[in-house]
């Protein structure tokens, strides 16, 4: 196995491995960080016995590693992690460009360089982090702003903005940089969609002048090993929110819509089948006194699954939480 997923909450060996990039979730932390790629998400953890949290990917093979473009990397032959911060403020708007989307767009097109340059092709997953998500500026919510950057960029590179897309996330915080942490590898992603949702490439015009540009879900396969990345899952059938107002129902909601795209990679997986019990969980609780609830109503449907509560902001302001996941299994050839 080539990645290895570790976590404060979880104690594993790192005898034999190195740490390939991660991210610090929580208040920020005092000390230093560390040397290796870290994506810092400034959000306070629900729940949890510490203020921070560290996630981190540990690999046996050797690396690289370097800072272009402003994305501090690390790479082993076969795949690559970055982390990007953009400050909004070094991007002036225009009355045809918000800061924002530009940003956006500078950050996507970063990256395509950084795996132009590093022979890396194929982005596997993205995660996403914004200043004031839901909030309208220049007559348009800064969430749609960012879509119109990052698909501005696929189209740019030649990447195309449908089928093909990574798996992602993209959450409100409170402040800070557009924030981008990334995962590439040298084999495509096989990318999954979920038949109870319209893939998010081709959302209406409703939610914005650009699809968000996304996959439901992406398998992947580092040397010797298959993850499975669930993107943010949230409570939508079809292309619309359900369950407004209903924390419950959008968390059941968002756990079928969860379950479905795990069958749907069990029918394309090459390991053994995945199970909703075994896949390491992150959740995005919109108002933290809703915290309860939701961990109540998840508890027997992950049973002792690995999960991570944090207070941030989702992409519909009428969306209460919104949930990722992922796993790994070994394969066997
Ligand atoms: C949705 O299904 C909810 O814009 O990258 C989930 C995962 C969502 C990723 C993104 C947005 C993104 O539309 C929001």
């Amino acid at each position: 196995m080539s990645l290895q997923f570790v976590s404060s909450l979880s104690a594993v060996s790192r005898e034999t491995s190195g740490e390939f990039g991660g991210a610090l979730l929580g208040e920020p932390a005092s000390g230093a960080l560390p040397p290796w790629p870290v994506q810092r998400i400034f959000a306070p953890l629900l729940g949890a016995t510490t203020a921070a949290l560290h996630e981190t990917w540990l690999t046996t093979l050797p690396m690289q590693s370097g800072r272009d473009e402003a994305i501090a990397w690390q790479r082993t032959d076969g795949v690559l992690y970055g982390v990007l911060e953009l400050s909004e403020a070094d991007f002036p708007a225009t009355p045809a460009c918000s800061s924002l989307q530009a940003a956006s767009a500078e950050a996507y097109r970063r990256i395509f360089r950084l795996l132009d340059a590093q022979g890396m092709p194929h982005l596997w997953r993205v995660w996403n982090y914004l200043a004031d998500i839901n909030l309208e500026m220049q007559g348009l919510e800064r969430y749609r702003q960012f879509n119109i950057g990052r698909q501005d960029a696929f189209l740019e590179y030649r990447r195309g903005a449908a089928g093909n897309v990574p798996a992602a996330c993209a959450i409100g915080l409170s402040g800070g940089a557009l924030n981008i942490a990334f995962m590439a590898g040298m084999t495509p992603a096989v990318p999954v969609e979920n038949p109870r949702q319209i893939s998010a490439y081709n959302y209406p015009a409703d939610y914005g002048p650009r699809s968000p540009t996304f996959s439901r879900a992406a398998l992947v396969y580092p040397a010797g090993q298959e993850i499975l990345f669930i993107s943010g899952t949230a409570s939508i059938v079809g292309h619309q929110t359900v369950h407004p107002g209903d924390v419950v129902g959008q968390c059941q909601e968002s756990m079928a819509n969860i379950a479905t795209v795990v069958d749907e990679a069990n029918r394309q997986c090459r390991s053994s089948a995945f199970a909703l019990n075994e896949l390491v969980y992150r959740v995005y609780v919109r108002h933290a006194g809703d915290f309860p609830k939701v961990r109540a109503t998840l508890k027997p449907l992950i049973g002792e699954a690995e999960v991570v509560y944090v207070q941030a902001d989702i992409c519909r302001h009428d969306l209460l939480l919104e949930i990722e996941a992922f796993a790994s299994h070994v394969l066997e050839n």
